[in-house]
């Protein structure tokens, strides 16, 4: 293989990256870069999946206390989801996107750059770690005013998102467009154009977000300021919020679209329908933050109809992808002798250990749980019926099959995947990590199907019903028909947390194991059965130009409505202490020298 002038240059400033075959080599800083960007949020992982265990047991009574070793629920709730949805995700995003961008493009990354983004990344964690742990950040993941954190945690959160930028913008797009110059007729590789779409996506919900965290919440966490407007807060956050599930669920898509149909035997049935999916996704991701706010007032109901129109949009690339990975799946399955109209799906490798096939039963258990994950979010997106669901337990149970299903089933498979090769070791105890995603995945399917029926019964979500609702002894609260389903639900969760543990025992294995080859990067890319030339897919100038007007159009009013119609004035912000809202003003006026 040809090695470029521009990767000569690096190896002379000690970027350790060298390439053999179709793998690339990654040694040094930036294998150890990569190797700490799966590790340290996995170790963070055990504690959020823990206190998840603690939760569901909470919820069904089974455990019943405002606190478990010192960390009270909703402490514990803000540890759970910062850790997993947004900790977690985010490290793997990049690593992920990192281990992508230098096998597909066989150019290197800069290892100056990486560790600016390693340092600002994890030093961000830690701060916002601090402020978690020590109960200053009380705020849940989705932490939109009035609810109002220590400053350390803002500053945390800031550090982690602009470290996970830093790839994007001085790695990726200076090495796409110096590939593109030396291929200028050839077709940018899938995985590629999906990692760009994501990150390209990530920057954009990241602005209005640094809006809220710069104007609102840190003047109001450093004094600056004593009122706010929480309807602006959440208006900003939500246009974040949603399409944050699209940047979790993008690597995903990216492992379906360009591994899952070489692991299943065969070859991906569309390549330009790939493509669109994801340009759909960049198009549509966005304006449609308002269907987290149906019941918000303040904003008018006109705009959160139209929201409501995109996010039916925003599921069709979803089920286009349902329909191609579907095809690839069967494709595959026929090559390896399926027959039939159904006999095929025996013909798929769901306990192969052979290779990398293990691999397949993760993105399987991950679809599976995302077929639940798709029918409850097209119920969360309808107008009328989100009013039923809205705030409940079902919605606990949609997150848990989307983010909490496919994209942590696909993220756990491709670290376990990604640390063997960059250890140069094979995967350790197969059984147990084969054994894991379907643990996982039935336990979540139990848990769904739990949650959704206490849901509709009325459950609330993010509230420690075990110690109000199912407690015996409140005559007042006390619902015994709740009973039943929240503690099969907890049953549910527990048997995912078996899953999870088996795959921590080989997922340590691995870790430890001593190499047997040299550490490399390399990914099972299938090749394209139907790769017709289709224009439509191929510039990216014309998506990201439609997505800026149709944000401008679906975010201008609804925006300035926010701003006029918010609360101003006697709004102050509110602190959790010891499971109580406590507004900031009484705390001041408490902590007050006479
Ligand atoms: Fe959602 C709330 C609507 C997708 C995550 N969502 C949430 C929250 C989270 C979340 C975390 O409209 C809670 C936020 C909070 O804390 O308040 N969601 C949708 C819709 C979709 C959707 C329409 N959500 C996701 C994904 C997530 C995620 C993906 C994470 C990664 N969601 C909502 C709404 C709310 C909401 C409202 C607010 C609710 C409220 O009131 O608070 C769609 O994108 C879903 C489209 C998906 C499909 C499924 C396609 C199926 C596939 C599998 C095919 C299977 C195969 C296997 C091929 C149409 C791709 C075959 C098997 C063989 C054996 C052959």
């Amino acid at each position: 293989m040809q090695i470029t002038g521009d990767y000569l240059k690096s190896v002379a400033v000690g970027s350790a990256q060298s390439r053999s075959g179709d793998a690339v080599q990654a040694t040094g800083a930036i294998r150890f870069i990569l190797l700490s960007q799966l590790i340290i949020p996995f170790i963070l992982l055990i504690l959020g999946v823990l206190l998840g265990l603690y939760q569901v047991l909470a919820r069904a009574g089974i455990i019943r206390s405002a606190d478990i070793f010192g960390i009270n629920y909703y402490q514990g709730l803000t540890l759970h989801g910062v850790i997993n949805a947004i900790v977690f995700t985010t490290f793997f995003a990049v690593a992920f996107g990192n281990a992508i961008m230098l096998h597909q493009l066989k150019r290197p990354l800069k290892v100056g750059v990486q560790w600016a983004s390693w340092l600002l990344m994890v030093g961000g964690t830690l701060m916002a770690a601090w402020a978690m742990l020590t109960g200053r950040a009380t705020v849940l993941y989705t932490f939109y005013l009035p609810m109002v954190a220590h400053w350390t945690f803002y500053v945390g959160a800031t550090l982690l998102l602009i470290g996970s930028l830093l790839p994007y913008f001085l790695d990726w797009i200076p090495n796409t467009l110096a590939w593109r110059r030396e291929n200028p007729n050839a077709k940018l590789p899938l995985a590629v154009l999906g990692n760009l779409v994501n990150f390209t996506l990530w920057f954009l919900i990241i602005l209005p977000l640094a809006v809220t965290v710069l104007f609102q919440m840190l003047p109001l966490s450093l004094g600056f300021a004593s009122e706010v407007n929480p309807l602006l807060s959440r208006t900003l956050f939500w246009f974040f919020g949603h399409a944050l599930v699209y940047f979790w669920l993008l690597p995903s898509y990216i492992m379906l679209y360009t591994m899952l149909p070489k692991l299943a035997g065969g070859k991906l049935y569309s390549d330009p329908a790939a493509r669109l999916a994801f340009l759909l996704f960049l198009l549509f991701s966005i304006p449609v933050g308002l269907h987290h706010q149906y019941t918000e007032g303040g904003l008018s109901s006109g705009w959160k109809l139209w929201h409501a129109f995109l996010t039916f949009m925003v599921a069709l690339p979803s089920f286009i992808t349902a329909f191609t990975v579907a095809a690839s799946l069967e494709h595959g399955a026929r090559q390896n002798g399926g027959q039939g109209l159904f006999g095929w799906w025996s013909k798929l490798p769901y306990w192969s250990r052979e290779g990398d096939k293990w691999l397949f039963a993760y993105f399987i258990s991950g679809l599976i749980l995302f077929l639940f994950g798709g029918i409850t979010g097209i119920v969360n997106a309808s107008y009328s019926l989100n009013l039923v669901v809205h705030n409940t337990a079902w919605i606990v149970g949609h997150f848990h099959t989307t983010v909490g299903g496919l994209v942590t089933l696909s993220f756990l498979g491709m670290t376990l995947y990604l640390v063997a090769r960059l250890r140069g070791v094979d995967v350790k105890a197969k059984p147990l990590a084969l054994a894991a995603p379907y643990l996982w995945m039935l336990g979540f399917v139990i848990f769904e199907i739990a949650l959704s029926i206490t849901g509709l019964q009325g459950a609330p979500r993010r509230s420690n019903i075990g110690i109000s609702y199912l407690d015996p002894s409140n005559e007042l609260l006390y619902r015994p028909d709740w009973l039943f389903w929240s503690h099969v639900g907890a049953l549910g969760g527990a048997l995912a947390v078996v899953g999870f543990l088996s795959y921590v025992v080989s997922l340590v294995g691995t870790l430890f194991a001593k190499p047997v080859r040299a550490p490399e990067i390399d990914f099972p890319i299938a090749e394209a059965l139907h790769d017709t030339p289709t224009p439509l897919v191929v510039n990216l100038r014309p998506w990201v130009t439609a997505t800026l007007a149709l944000i401008a159009i679906s975010y201008t009013y609804p925006v300035y409505e926010s701003m006029t119609r918010g609360v101003i004035t006697k709004s102050p912000g509110y602190q959790s202490i010891e499971n109580n809202l406590v507004p900031q003003e009484a705390l001041r006026e408490q902590t007050k020298l006479p």
